[in-house]
């Protein structure tokens, strides 16, 4: 019999071995770190979130705007949740852009899109806990909902929030995506780690477009991310993102790329980051007439879908010289 069904039927075992054993699982099931936090309510947190709402830091992420009390409390997401499992998933792998590439994509968007290869290992770690816990309810979640991953993740000691507001860690840098269980599961929550970006500022020297406007402090709307990913084809970028554009088509690494703790990176074990068929030297040429039926081909499973053709096809023509404009409301002082 499995180690875990003897312990679903065995009272004996205590909450610190119950802990281990939920954290082997999700190892186990592919993560490559995880931690524990209690699922308490989060009060400085959401107001610095509220803070950076009225700001009007997440610009037309709307969707930010909505649900602030579930943020605030991960107990609306699941009834009775009494831990946060917080995973972490390597996507690094060991290649580069080309060095001719004039439209480059970041480093997450590579392989095949991280919702779709995480939701079935957190569901599979979620059938685990049930198995370790009987009785416990689980509920698994990757970047999609109202729960704040980066506080949680620090919470639950999986790394620091770094001046760029990702989280990183000194073994694998920050080259990982965040997934999260709530669980009715009581479990030891882990120590926060202690912060290593100590004098450093290089992530906020480098950022072309200086979004990041005091460490740890984000303006999504100076963003390169922010622009060639979440916002619609139909806008056009101002004039400052497209100076500051710096080749980027899809997303932005910079602010990853030039910190220190990302030299310790160490390359991903799951094959479906690797990247994809020419990737990693698309020319924005190339996208301007590509047509619907081949950009479905091309990027089936890919995050590249997420802005539809019409959005990438904005960034290409961006990169080439068409289609900037000045806003006049851009500024936030
Ligand atoms: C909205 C969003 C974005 C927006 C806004 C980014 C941002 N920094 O919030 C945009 C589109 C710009 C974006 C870009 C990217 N994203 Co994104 N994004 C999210 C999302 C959906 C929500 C994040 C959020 O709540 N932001 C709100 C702000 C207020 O949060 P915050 O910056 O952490 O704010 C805190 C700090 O500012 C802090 N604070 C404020 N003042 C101070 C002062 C001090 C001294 C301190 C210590 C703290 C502090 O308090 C705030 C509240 O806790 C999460 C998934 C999720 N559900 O959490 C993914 C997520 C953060 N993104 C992720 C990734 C990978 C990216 C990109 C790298 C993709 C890319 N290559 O283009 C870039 C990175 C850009 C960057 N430098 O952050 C990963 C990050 C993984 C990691 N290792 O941390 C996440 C967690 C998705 C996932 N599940 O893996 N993203
Ligand atoms: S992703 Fe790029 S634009 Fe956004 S903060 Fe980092 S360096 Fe700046
Ligand atoms: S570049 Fe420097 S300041 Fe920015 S996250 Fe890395 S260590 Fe911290």
């Amino acid at each position: 019999m499995a180690r875990e069904s003897i312990l679903g039927h065995c009272n004996a075992v205590n909450q610190t071995e119950l802990t281990e054993l939920v954290k082997d699982a999700a190892i186990d099931c592919g993560f490559h770190a995880v931690g524990v936090a209690e699922a308490v309510p989060l009060v400085d947190p959401i107001n610095r979130y509220q803070q950076w709402l009225d700001n009007g830091y997440h610009g037309m992420l709307q969707y930010m705007e909505r649900n602030v009390d579930v943020r605030a409390d991960v107990t609306r997401m699941l009834d009775g949740a009494q831990s946060v499992i917080v995973v972490a998933m390597n996507y690094y792998t060991d290649h580069q852009h080309a060095p001719e590439a004039d439209g480059k994509i970041s480093r997450y968007a590579w392989g095949d899109d991280y919702h779709d290869i995480m939701r079935p290992m957190l569901n599979t770690l979620c059938e685990r806990i049930d198995l370790l816990v009987p009785g416990s309810t689980s509920r698994g979640v990757v970047d999609t909902t109202p729960v704040l991953e980066k506080e949680w993740a620090v919470r639950a000691g999986l790394g620091w929030q770094g001046k760029h507001t990702l989280v990183l860690r000194r073994d694998i840098g920050s080259w990982f995506f965040l997934g999260i269980v709530i669980t009715t599961a009581k479990l030891v929550p882990d120590r926060p780690m202690d912060e290593f970006c100590g004098t450093c500022t290089a992530c906020i020297d480098a950022c072309p477009t200086q979004a990041i406007v005091q460490p740890n402090l984000l303006d999504a709307t100076r963003c390169i991310s922010y622009w060639t990913i979440e916002v619609k084809p139909e806008h056009q970028m101002p004039q400052e993102i497209v100076n500051g554009l710096e080749h980027w088509l899809f997303g932005c690494d910079i602010c990853q790329e030039v910190c220190p703790w990302n030299r310790f990176q160490q390359p991903t074990t799951e094959p479906s980051f690797q990247p994809r068929f020419n990737v990693l030297s698309i020319s924005p040429a190339s996208l301007v007439d590509l047509q619907q039926a081949d950009f479905v081909e091309r990027f089936r499973k890919s995050p590249l879908k997420r802005p539809k053709l019409a959005g990438l096809q904005r960034n290409a023509r961006t990169l080439m010289g068409e289609g900037a404009k000045d806003y006049g409301d851009y500024e936030h002082d």
